[in-house]
């Protein structure tokens, strides 16, 4: 008897510390606001389940045959995707990196969250000392910080995305989004990535990054997402992260085991780093994700039943994924070449994107309203 009592007593103490280990989820931001914290937990809930949103860049504002405001994401399945991405490259002009107008972005992701759809903003930063693009690899964060020849400028950047930020209101309230700056730092092609800036400048850029919107510009309405480019260890993984209290998600991109001639050991390899960053989420209490990915020109009928969602759905861990984005569908008219990522109306894999976006896993816009059950 007293055994039992004993027993159940440790019982109730194990569920009580599982579940709080489980089901709080504490943003680095202390101050966030309430529909920021919603997010994050909605996320986590998503993750919990099992189930992964589906996402897509600029999905809103043109596709493959078409420009401004329809969804090729919407006109194969039926509805709308979970997930925007969006980027704010070349903030301060009118238009973005790649020709959207701010003001139309801004409307898109008001448009997107009153049918409850979540945003994720990325940030091709042009080069500072260059100004040229992101992808000018001339060395300058060091010159970036206090005192430095290109802070002034820096800043000037930081506080055009504060008030792209602000701006994102409805009735009075801020919509939260998911930031993912300086993205695929592991590599080598942008000027904050890899030999082109030291690890400790890179983290500083970060934790500075953070600081300016959140403390100094009082931001208390984004999620902060780490990605990487591919990795292949936790180590690896974790060589230029800037901390706990700078990140909510642990994403990473991958677009490897994808690419024209690629082996098998490149699927596995995505199963590793999925299983990776979830296993990470899961110890540090946060939000995992499969940030970006896809297969260019869709040149497989069969890449999301036969390549994503088993890779999704391998293992407890894989599984955790929040959510999964493919990049853009560039206009084939405007851009005259084969970067798309998500099948348009007509194209071969549309049968097949629309049976993935059917699997009980996989959420979309309405979904996100709906809860698909599991
Ligand atoms: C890249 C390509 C570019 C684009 C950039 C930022 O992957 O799609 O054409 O300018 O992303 O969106």
């Amino acid at each position: 008897m007293r055994k039992t009592i004993i027993v159940s007593f440790i019982t109730f103490f194990f569920s009580i510390g599982s579940s709080v280990a489980q089901d709080s989820v504490k943003l680095n931001d202390k101050k966030a606001t309430k529909p920021t914290k919603a997010l994050y937990q909605q996320l986590h809930e998503v993750s919990n389940k099992n189930q992964t949103i589906f996402g897509h860049q600029d999905d809103l504002a043109y596709g493959y045959h078409w420009w401004g405001n329809n969804s090729d994401v919407k006109q194969v399945a039926g509805d709308y995707p979970g997930l925007y991405g969006w980027d704010i490259g070349e903030i301060g002009n009118e238009k973005n990196l790649d020709g959207i107008p701010f003001a139309d972005i801004k409307r898109y992701i008001k448009e997107a969250h009153g049918r409850g759809g979540i945003t994720t903003l990325s940030w091709h930063m042009v080069n500072l000392k260059t100004k040229t693009s992101a992808w000018d690899k001339t060395s300058v964060v060091h010159e970036m910080f206090k005192g430095g020849k290109y802070h002034e400028e820096f800043i000037q950047k930081l506080d055009l995305v504060a008030d792209f930020l602000n701006d994102l209101e409805v009735a009075g309230e801020k919509i939260p989004v998911l930031f993912r700056p300086w993205h695929e730092h592991n590599g080598s092609w942008f000027w904050w990535g890899g030999k082109n800036v030291s690890k400790e400048d890179y983290i500083k850029l970060w934790q500075f990054t953070v600081k300016y919107l959140r403390d100094k510009k009082k931001i208390h309405h984004v999620v902060y997402v780490y990605s990487t480019d591919s990795f292949e260890t936790e180590k690896m993984y974790l060589d230029r992260y800037p901390g706990d209290e700078y990140v909510d998600i642990l994403g990473f991109d991958d677009y490897g085991a994808f690419r024209k001639n690629a082996d098998d050991a490149r699927e596995k390899w995505i199963i590793n780093e999925l299983e990776i960053i979830a296993k990470l989420a899961d110890q540090k209490g946060k939000v995992c994700a499969f940030t970006e990915t896809g297969i260019e020109a869709m040149v497989d009928d069969h890449f999301f039943t036969k390549k994503l969602l088993p890779m999704l759905n391998h293992n407890e861990w894989t599984r955790k994924a929040a959510y999964v984005m493919v990049w853009r569908n560039a206009n084939y008219e405007k851009e005259q070449r084969d970067h798309f990522y998500a099948p348009y109306k007509g194209h071969s894999s549309a049968p097949d994107f629309k049976k993935f976006t059917e699997d009980e896993s996989i959420l979309l816009e309405s979904d996100l309203n709906k809860k698909k059950s599991k």
